[in-house]
This record gives C-alpha cells, sequence and structure tokens, in this order.
C-alpha cells in the first residue's frame, strides 16, 4: 500500500520537476573579455562545465558566438579568442555587442532579451586600459534603456595587492556598472604544493542573481553550481510559502496507515524544492533523488511515525485513531517535511551523501531520522510552536 502511493508520489514529484523545467524561461548572459582573461573558466566555475564543453556554438557575428545545449534553459554569448589591442577594435565590439542587445529586445520573441553582460578583466595583467572603459561606457550608454546589468568581474585574482591596485583604478572610472567583483574561478598553483584556493564566485553568483528579474532568477539558482546558500534560500522560501498554504487549508484528515498521502500542496513543495537545486539532470537520477528522500521521509512523513510522534508531542490527544489534524499541526508536518528535504539535498549537492546511498538502508535511516528531528522541533515557519490535534474518532 505504502509502496503504491510512495511510487504515485514520486512520479508526480518527477513530472512537475520536469514540466518546472520546461517552463523555465531561458538565461541571455553575454560574457565580453580579451582571450585568455579566463572567461571560459569563470562560467564553468558558475554553471558547471557541462554547456562549455558539450554546448554547441554559433557565430552571431564576427567576434560573438551563441553557444547552447539541448534541454539546458541558458543562452551564453561568449567572444572566444578575442584580441583587443585598440580604440577600432573596441569600437567594432561595442557596435556587435550593442546591436545584439538592441535586436534581442526588439525581435518580440518573449524571453530573447541579453539579461546580464559579465565584463572579465584580468587582474594578473595590471590593465584596464583607457580604451576599454571607452569602449565599457559605450555600451553602458547605448543600451541605457534596456537595463541590461553589467557586472565586472576581475579574473585571475590571486595577488591581494595586485587585485586591490586594479580595483581602484578601475572604480575611478566611475563607470555605472552593477558591481566589480574580483575572482579566481579555480584554485591557483604557484607552485609544487604551494596553492591559492579559488575565491570569489559565491559572491559573484549572489550579486548576479540579486540583479536579475525574479522569473529568470529562477532559472538562475536552479543552474548555477557556486552558491548552495542561494538554493537553500529560495528552497526555505518555498517551504514557508508552502507552509503558511497548509495552515491556510486548515484541516487536513491524517491518515492512520501507513499510507503515505503527500497532499499535493506538499507534492508542489517538494518538486519546487527539487526545481531550485537543479538536480533534475536526467529522469533516472531525479528518480533515484525522489524516492530515496521522498520514499523514506514521505512513508514516516504523513504514516505511522508522524502519527506517534504527534501524538507524544501533544498532550492529551489520546490515541486518535483517525484524527484530523488542525492547520497549525499540517503546517508543522508541511514544514518539517520541506527542512528535511532540503537539508537531505544540501547533503547530496555538497557530496556529503551520494546519490547511491539515498536507496540504501543505511540512506534511508539517514533521512527517516532526518526528518523525524525537524519533526521533533515541533514549530512552524514563524517559530511558533505547533497546535493541538483535534480527535475526531475513526474515518473509515
Ligand atoms: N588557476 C586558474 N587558472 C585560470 C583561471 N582563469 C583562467 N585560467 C587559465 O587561463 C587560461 C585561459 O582561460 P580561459 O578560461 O580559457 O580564458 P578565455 O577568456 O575563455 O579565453 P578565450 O576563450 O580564448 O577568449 C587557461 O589556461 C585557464 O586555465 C583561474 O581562475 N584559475
Ligand atoms: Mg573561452
Amino acid at each position: 500500500m505504502a509502496e503504491i502511493m510512495n511510487k504515485e508520489v514520486v512520479d508526480r514529484i518527477v513530472s512537475i520537476v520536469k514540466n518546472e523545467f520546461e517552463k523555465m524561461p531561458k538565461l541571455n548572459i553575454m560574457v565580453l573579455g580579451k582571450t585568455g582573461v579566463g572567461k571560459s573558466t569563470l562560467i564553468n566555475s558558475i554553471f558547471g562545465d557541462t554547456l562549455v564543453r558539450t554546448g554547441v556554438g554559433r557565430p552571431v557575428t564576427s567576434d560573438i558566438v551563441r553557444v547552447e545545449k539541448k534541454d539546458f534553459p541558458l543562452a551564453l554569448y561568449d567572444t572566444p579568442g578575442l584580441e583587443l589591442r585598440g580604440d577600432n577594435d573596441f569600437t567594432q565590439l561595442s557596435t556587435q555587442v550593442t546591436d545584439i542587445i538592441r535586436d534581442c529586445f526588439t525581435d518580440d520573441i518573449e524571453g530573447n532579451e541579453i539579461h546580464l553582460l559579465l565584463y572579465c578583466v584580468n587582474t594578473a595583467s595590471h590593465r584596464f586600459e583607457p580604451s576599454e572603459a571607452a569602449f565599457l561606457r559605450l555600451i553602458l550608454e547605448n543600451t541605457r534603456g534596456y537595463n541590461v546589468p553589467v557586472i565586472l568581474a576581475m579574473t585571475q585574482s590571486f595577488s591581494k595587492k595586485d587585485t586591490r591596485e586594479l580595483k581602484s583604478v578601475i572604480e575611478s572610472e566611475k563607470l555605472p556598472l552593477s558591481g566589480i567583483v574580483p575572482v579566481l574561478a579555480a584554485d591557483y598553483f604557484i607552485d609544487a604544493g604551494i596553492c591559492k584556493p579559488a575565491y570569489g564566485v559565491e559572491e559573484l553568483v549572489e550579486l548576479i542573481s540579486d540583479m536579475l528579474p525574479e522569473t529568470i532568477q529562477n532559472t538562475f539558482i536552479a543552474l548555477e553550481r557556486a552558491n548552495l546558500e542561494l538554493k537553500v534560500k529560495k528552497a526555505r522560501a518555498i517551504v514557508t510559502a508552502s507552509a503558511a498554504g497548509a495552515a491556510a487549508t486548515g484541516a487536513v484528515p491524517l491518515p492512520v496507515a501507513d499510507a503515505a498521502v503527500l497532499v499535493p500542496e506538499q507534492i508542489a513543495m517538494l518538486a519546487g524544492i527539487t526545481a531550485a537545486f537543479g538536480f533534475p539532470v536526467d529522469k533516472s537520477v531525479l528518480m533515484t533523488i525522489v524516492t530515496g528522500t521522498i520514499g523514506s521521509a514521505g512513508a514516516v512523513a504523513l504514516g505511522r511515525t508522524v502519527v506517534s510522534t504527534l501524538l507524544n508531542i501533544i498532550p492529551g490527544a489520546g490515541t486518535a485513531a483517525g484524527a484530523v489534524i488542525s492547520g497549525g499541526t499540517a503546517a508543522a508536518i508541511t514544514y518539517a517535511l520541506g527542512e528535511a528535504y532540503v537539508k537531505i539535498l544540501s547533503k547530496v549537492y555538497r557530496g556529503d551523501m551520494g546519490f547511491e546511498e539515498l536507496s540504501t538502508d543505511a540512506g534511508r535511516e539517514q533521512i527517516s531520522n532526518i526528518f523525524r528531528n525537524q519533526l521533533r522541533l515541533k514549530r512552524l515557519p514563524n517559530g511558533k510552536p505547533v497546535e493541538e490535534i483535534k480527535e475526531v474518532g475513526s474515518d473509515d
């Protein structure tokens, strides 16, 4: 019985998540900068290396290539191998950039517009030339009406001193940028055994997210691979909203048997969280995650364990055979399930727990424990304790 219910629930979640991904608006980013500054390395560290490695590039202008991958809601306008030497080259490129941005905004294809411009300057080159500043100023002026945020990433910033110095040079140009962020996108090996660890990409990702409109922000949070906090924040917002929804829905019949009856609200919540983490690379992986987590937590979530746990928590509830739980309790269960799911996905994301582990007995045990502990906190999202269970007798 529980098995069947779980499979149904898992199927529902898998299909909702797939759907969420399919309807996700495409994120369009343009990356500019001279050849070798580290554009591809930076993009890899933000989105994982699959796009640059497996994406298909199509030239848009003489210098700009649009890179895309099937079923991946990201288009990257890249400028590979760009040798910019003088004012002439910059003027030509700024025309290409401005034309693309304008065309994307005026082509009447919804969601085709460029959402962000990332300009990369190599800190190790010690240079930010007047022609570069003029180039950026020109683009900013010519595209002002489209409100495309321009972020300047100082790449290969392994020296603190160089970073400080070059940053003040860039700042002195007083360009209307959305931010200047020093990064080291990949660990830098100075000498055998001496390594400067990568940094800054997390901050850059947070800034990018802040600069994007909300619908595109969701796409970005699902796709980015550099900032777990951002995903968790988004996921927890979904949990809070769902718990509030469950509270508003009011009394929910609590099943007595082991049947894991997850109400649609909770299914939507779990799907939303899964999407925020950006896991569904393919259906089988997604199946493993959902089966492993919900299969374990879900059975606990609304099965016998939850009843007895709640009965232990709430004095005077007695041995309700078929109790109806109040809105407050429904919210608390939803909240616990959501928080537990976020915790588990975070573990998987960080690599503290492997995909394979999710379906082992030990993995299941861990998941159940996380959920039970979460439930024991007896808290609502607003920190208030769980309300009482109302006994209504048998519900057969
Ligand atoms: N260790 C380390 N190496 C980097 C970093 N960024 C760039 N590099 C190195 O610099 C070289 C050029 O980096 P790419 O990312 O290919 O530069 P690009 O701007 O994409 O270059 P083009 O596509 O040719 O315009 C590569 O050898 C990278 O490994 C970094 O953050 N850390
Ligand atoms: Mg490149």
